[in-house]
């Protein structure tokens, strides 16, 4: 059998699909692919992802791009810990916070507050301290759903980890090493034992990309 993802150990959703196969024990190879090389990416890549974006997924040659469904098809097609609850309800309410995560919480905690307070000015660019105010009040109304829809959960559904978490774990690691959003995190102290156990986690600390980042 042969598992093997195409991405880089930067990328929040190539690190969700590293989580996912780290918590369930899978054997599999990390191709990089450089998808910002001059002239665009390997059209090997564009083969296997159309739009040119990591990861790309393959199991045996069965191919797949989309970190939902490839989180989604690792947790169903290998043995080890289920990621998904069994309750309709719980399973919905976790399909609820990994498409928040994708559609906001990526735009405005990664794209926004990190991107604009760390990678631009390390890039040279201008910091634009208005985009940074305003990524980190639509960061507030992640968090703020977040709270709400883990209820008094241990977990963010449940009393097990389940994709959600790992979902917005590679996210709110970038986040998180931008001061002012460490200012706005203190404000949800109830969030912080669950991202302690989170951030402890073996599959966390094996997948670290980059120094600053849990
Ligand atoms: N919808 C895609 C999004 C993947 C994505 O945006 N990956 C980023 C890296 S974290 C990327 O490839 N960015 C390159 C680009 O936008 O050109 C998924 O769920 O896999």
């Amino acid at each position: 059998m042969t598992v093997t993802l195409f991405g880089e150990t930067y990328s929040v959703y190539v690190r969700f699909a590293r989580l996912v196969l780290a918590e369930k024990g899978v054997a599999y190879d990390l191709v990089p692919v450089d998808i910002f090389a001059d002239g665009g990416p390997d059209p090997e890549h564009l083969k296997r992802h159309p739009f040119g974006k990591i990861p790309a997924f393959d199991h045996d040659g069965f191919g797949l791009h989309e970190t939902l469904a490839i989180t989604r098809y690792i947790d169903e097609a290998f043995d080890g810990p289920a990621l998904s609850p069994s309750s309709p309800k719980q399973r919905a309410r976790m399909n609820q916070i990994t498409a928040l995560v994708d559609s906001y919480v990526y735009r405005s905690m990664v794209w926004g507050v990190y991107t604009g307070a760390i990678s631009d000015p390390r890039e040279g660019l201008p910091r634009d301290d208005g985009k940074i105010a305003e990524s980190l009040s639509r960061s507030a109304t992640c968090l703020d759903a977040l709270v709400e829809l883990r209820g008094d959960a241990t977990w963010m559904v449940g009393e097990q980890p389940t994709l959600a978490d790992f979902s917005l774990a590679p996210m709110l690691a970038y986040f998180l090493a931008v001061p002012e959003a460490q200012k706005l995190w203190n404000t949800y102290p109830t969030l912080h034992t669950w991202w302690d156990a989170l951030a402890a986690r073996e599959s966390m600390v094996s997948t670290k990309g980059w120094d600053f980042v849990a």
